[in-house]
């Protein structure tokens, strides 16, 4: 084997994809790259279904039902965008609160939904002759209709006559979405978003099983990365290895974009430059999710290059594990939110003295919030057709309840900006330890985050992907 290590070229990189995603024994070739592709046991029997004809009509019907009466609603899909404002389009994703009503996932659709009848109708854009050379003619207005369980199904250039002839006072709609010409209706753009925010946050079985299907597959995306990981590889290397999974699987979107640090880069939080060579000892921090019907997985997993755990690593690895069980089984309906960070905060303080890394007792640490030098971000947030999904008060739950989806991603990480500060502050001061801390720091950070359904049969956790390290290694070793 060449000497990879020092090979910094493309050349170098190139080859070292083929090192670590296949060795050259062939027998081995074979079963790394069916790990990439064989479909594995998913939680659930079938593909859900995407569009929505069955399932969407209700989420519509609840929709509806959470705004006065008296008016109509007009909503436009997202519009296909130009890189940087040339010719050439960027991968269109459709406009969430669009697709949520209408499962359409192409851009240029509007909708209209009566408040009084309750009728929906798509609008579908007109494709001209010139067009369709490019971007093929399309599905018919009945297909349309029968595809997405719509009411009716007819071409945008006839909005202004739909909206008269509902007979409303008012129309409803969101900011910033350019009414069809001649309209001079009302408008009120207050009530849709508020409704939708409601809405969104209860999700039906259907979109639960969404969250599940993205949840199997990015959670097998996860543990390909961890086998076709060897120090020496490209974060972005990895990167590759989850998009590959996923869209080989049908999942064409990631939620956002896929954070793979390595080494010290896990201590940055939303590091997605993904640049830098894994390292033999590194531990590698990925927090990466698809998309399935455009309801993302959030998952984080952290595993070391090398295929087994440092003793450090190991330590600062359980304690974040201990803090992600503590708060998972405090996950249920009713449950306060807050209640449910604070309690995190007083363990992840239990486990950083454990380490050594705070002295002073538990209470008197969480009175200065020391537990925020190393957990410095949430516990967690509302998921669904964005990563901080919407909600009621924002992308972060009050009081637990059914249907909600949360993420529950504790973390301990060594971010010098924090704690450079922290060490000349004499509120923090007396309580670091700081020989400790400073043969910490060349660890980063470790973060565990599943994804959390509470259902009408009880709290189901959705992330099925491995976190025991006993498990992590086993895998890495196949
Ligand atoms: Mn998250």
């Amino acid at each position: 084997m060449l000497g990879l290590q020092t090979m910094n070229t493309m050349q170098g990189q190139a080859m070292h994809v083929r090192a670590a995603m296949c060795s050259s024994h062939s027998a081995r070739k074979r079963s790394r790259h069916s790990r990439c592709f064989a479909q594995q046991a998913l939680t659930l029997e079938h593909l859900p279904d995407t569009d929505g004809a069955t399932w969407r009509p209700t989420l519509r019907r609840r929709f509806i039902e959470s705004l006065p009466e008296g008016g109509v609603v007009y909503l436009r899909g997202g519009t296909a965008q130009t890189r940087n404002g040339r010719d050439g389009h960027t991968s269109f994703r459709q406009e969430s609160n669009f697709l949520y009503l209408t499962g359409v996932t192409v851009p240029n659709y509007e909708c209209i939904l009566e408040t009084d009848s309750g009728r929906i109708t798509l609008l579908a854009p007109d494709v001209s002759p010139e067009m369709a050379v490019w971007t093929g003619s399309g599905p018919t207005l009945e297909d349309l209709a029968e595809r997405y369980g719509m009411d009716a199904c007819i071409p945008c250039s006839e909005a202004s006559r739909v909206l008269a002839a509902a007979k409303a006072d008012r129309v409803y709609t969101l900011d910033n979405v350019e009414l069809p010409d001649g309209c001079t209706l009302e408008v009120d753009t207050t009530h849709v978003k508020k409704a939708l925010a409601e809405c969104r946050t209860y999700k039906c079985a259907e979109e639960i099983d969404c969250l599940q299907h993205a949840n199997d597959v990015s959670g097998q995306a996860h543990v390909a990365m961890w086998q076709n990981c060897t120090p020496g590889v490209y974060e972005y290397q990895l990167e590759a290895v989850f998009g590959q999974y996923t869209m080989h699987q049908g999942l064409r979107h990631f939620g956002y974009p896929c954070i793979v640090g390595s080494g010290q880069n896990s201590a940055i939080l939303h590091y997605d430059r993904n640049t830098k060579q894994v390292a033999d000892g590194d531990l590698v921090l990925v927090d990466a999710g698809a998309e399935w019907g455009g309801y993302t997985a959030d998952i984080t997993r952290t595993f070391p290059a090398n295929g087994q755990f440092s003793p450090m690593q190991r330590d600062l690895y359980q304690a974040v594990l201990g803090i992600q069980e503590s708060s998972l089984a405090m996950i249920q309906p009713g449950a306060k939110w807050e209640t449910v960070g604070f309690e995190a905060r007083r363990t992840a303080t239990r486990y950083l003295i454990d380490l050594g890394l705070l002295t002073g007792t538990v209470d008197e640490l969480m009175d200065i919030d020391a537990s925020r030098l190393f957990f410095p971000h949430g516990l967690g947030h509302l998921l669904g057709l964005e990563v901080h999904d919407v909600g009621v008060a924002g992308p972060v739950p009050e009081v637990l309840k059914e249907g909600m989806v949360v993420t529950c991603e504790p973390g301990i990480y060594f971010i010098d900006p924090i704690l450079q500060p922290a060490l000349e502050d004499p509120t923090y001061q007396p309580y670091l330890q700081k020989d400790q801390l400073e043969s910490f720091r060349h660890v980063g950070g470790v973060r565990i985050e599943d994804d959390v359904a509470l259902t009408s049969d009880g709290v189901r956790n959705l992330t099925s992907a491995p976190k025991r390290m006993e498990d992590i290694e086993a895998l890495m070793m196949d």
